[in-house]
């Protein structure tokens, strides 16, 4: 087998983004466009001659090519061994947990999470490094700057190796080691929950969920947790076999998207509990029998309730949720006496604060929660934390959800997202706010006062990097935020986020719709940012 190296000229539009590369997979198609970028990350590293790699994906359309390629690519530039997902899959929190438990040097992840998946769809790239966690902004910009270099890249010329097989082989001097999916997943599962107690809560007879894995990568997961671990009967796991395409969905979690399982969840008939995960498994939407759980509300229940579950029965480090996450869980570490952080949007923000034993419990508004357990947020994580919450306190999700509320008061919540805007005019309105935001300070709009205006800048406490522009914040005397941001994950134009949150402690206004609670802030927000002047839209696209 021959190592060739291979001529290249680089790609202008490689810049990672909150989170990976994201494409549409006709430019992932383009002659050497994936090859670039591999190169760039592995011309970024150091020390990986003779180290092991985690690779694997979601399963959407182009994995299975592009693991083919990276494997010949690792193999060329010398890593000694790749583990690789069984027919290409693996879940985000999987590869984050392999890489932690087998102390590999790194591993790459092949997903565009909830983005639609499929020929036309997009398709994504990213790196983890050795905590497991996403790499680091100094990272990241140093493959981008790579990219923005690179002129030749190595692939050894072999043929394809079989990936859907258990077991070793060899490609050139490296070993492919083809690694169940699920099996070292699901074993953290049973080290961090009481599985015996959820078990006896799913098969007491009266207790009925549904889990919807939107035919994205926790099917096997799923089905291996829920339901032969845990006794769920079969069919708890809806659309659970991962497809190139998600069967034509946008595999994202949320009340727009998980459309089947909401109606289930909401019609006649609902069972007491239901859940969903996005395209590569990190995110979760937890319902109720007709209720919602807001992901910031989610985060926030999960700490005050932390103490009930084996793997954190001695307690919390600390909290960090990004900025726009609301802040509820600030009044829970409060209540604890223990650190809430705020980091930008983004994963790997985290990484240090849990690396640090800083924080234990992370998560963001974009149904995204997580632990130290691995440095990704991790969707049936937070499912089986909720079911061992449930299984403790023998109550409903919506009496927990209520009675954390007349506790610590509730934060009204509601991210409002405009998509596909003009990308120039989506930087003006973001512009426009920059400047002006920090001369509101004292004004009031109707019954709010504004507090500040800023963008947010964050120093990392541990490491002491700063990452500026991180997002527009418009802070009222009473606690409520608007935060504008532009979204870093997108590949189609640009997609605005409103993030709205006020703050109720008095019961008897706390069970309103959050659209009627934050209608005054709505109307505010776009007072400020003329956002439909601007976008040219008269409504969000999506509502969360
Ligand atoms: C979005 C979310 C952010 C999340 C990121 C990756 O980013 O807002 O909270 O970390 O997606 O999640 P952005 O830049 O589009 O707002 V995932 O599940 O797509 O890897
Ligand atoms: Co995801």
């Amino acid at each position: 087998m021959v190592i060739k190296t291979a001529p290249t000229q680089p790609f202008t539009d490689q810049k990672p983004g909150t989170s990976g590369l994201r494409k549409k997979v006709t430019v992932f198609q383009k002659p050497h466009y994936l090859e670039n970028f591999v190169q760039s990350i592995f011309d970024s590293l150091q020390g990986y001659q003779g180290q092991t790699l985690v690779l694997g994906g979601d399963g959407r359309y182009y994995n299975r090519q592009a693991i083919q390629t990276i494997l010949k690519m690792a193999s060329a530039n010398g890593f000694g061994r790749v583990m690789v997902g069984q027919g290409g899959i693996l879940s985000t929190p999987a590869t984050s947990a392999i890489i932690r438990k087998y102390g590999t040097f790194g591993g790459i992840i092949l997903s565009a999470s909830h983005n639609p998946g499929g020929p036309e769809g997009d398709f994504g790239i990213k790196y983890n490094i050795d905590n497991g966690g996403p790499a680091p902004e100094k990272v990241t910009e140093a493959i981008y700057a790579r990219t923005k270099e690179i002129d030749s890249y190595k692939i050894l010329e072999a043929s394809d190796v079989d990936i859907d097989t258990l077991g070793e082989t060899k490609l050139g001097e490296m070993v492919v080691q083809v690694i169940d999916s699920v099996t070292d997943y699901t074993e953290l599962m049973q080290s961090l929950f009481d599985f015996d107690r959820i078990r006896a809560l799913i098969t007491n007879g009266q207790f009925r969920m549904c889990v919807d894995s939107l035919h994205a990568v926790t099917g096997p997961y799923a089905h291996k947790i829920f339901e032969e671990h845990l006794g769920a009967p079969k069919g708890t796991v809806q659309n659970g076999k991962p497809l190139e395409d998600f069967g034509g969905g946008h595999p994202d979690p949320n009340l727009v998207y998980a459309h089947d399982l909401v109606e289930i969840l909401f019609g006649d008939n609902a069972p007491d509990f239901g859940a969903a995960s996005d395209g590569d498994g990190d995110r979760n939407m937890i319902l109720g029998r007709n209720f919602f759980v807001t992901p910031s509300d989610s985060l926030a229940i999960l700490a005050a309730n932390a103490k009930l579950v084996p793997g954190y029965s001695s307690g919390l480090a600390g909290i960090a949720r990004s900025m726009p996450t609301s802040q509820a869980p600030d009044k829970v570490a409060k209540h604890l006496g223990i650190d809430c952080y705020e980091t930008p949007t983004g994963w790997k923000f985290f990484g240090n604060l849990l690396d640090a034993g800083r924080a234990t419990l992370c998560g963001e508004e974009s149904f995204g929660t997580g632990s130290n357990h691995i440095r990704e947020k991790d969707g049936l994580w937070a499912v089986l934390f909720w079911l061992n919450i449930l299984a403790v306190r023998q109550q409903s999700v919506e009496e927990i959800v209520k009675e954390h509320w007349r506790i610590y008061g509730r934060n009204y919540y509601s991210r409002h997202d405009y998509e596909e805007v003009d990308s120039d005019r989506a930087n003006t309105l973001i512009t426009n706010l920059r400047s002006s935001v920090p001369n509101l300070k004292g004004k009031r709009f109707g019954a709010y006062e504004v507090e500040y205006g800023d963008d947010f800048s964050y120093t990392d406490p541990i490491d002491g990097s700063v990452s500026q522009k991180q997002g527009v914040r418009i802070g009222f005397t009473d606690g409520s935020r608007i935060v504008f941001r532009l979204s870093g994950t997108g590949t189609q134009g640009a997609t605005l986020r409103v993030y709205l949150e006020s703050y109720e402690s008095n019961l008897a206004k706390q069970n309103l719709d959050p659209q009627e609670a934050l209608a005054e802030l709505i109307a505010i927000a776009d007072e400020i940012a003329q956002i439909r002047t601007l976008t040219g839209m008269d409504k969000p696209t999506v509502i969360t």
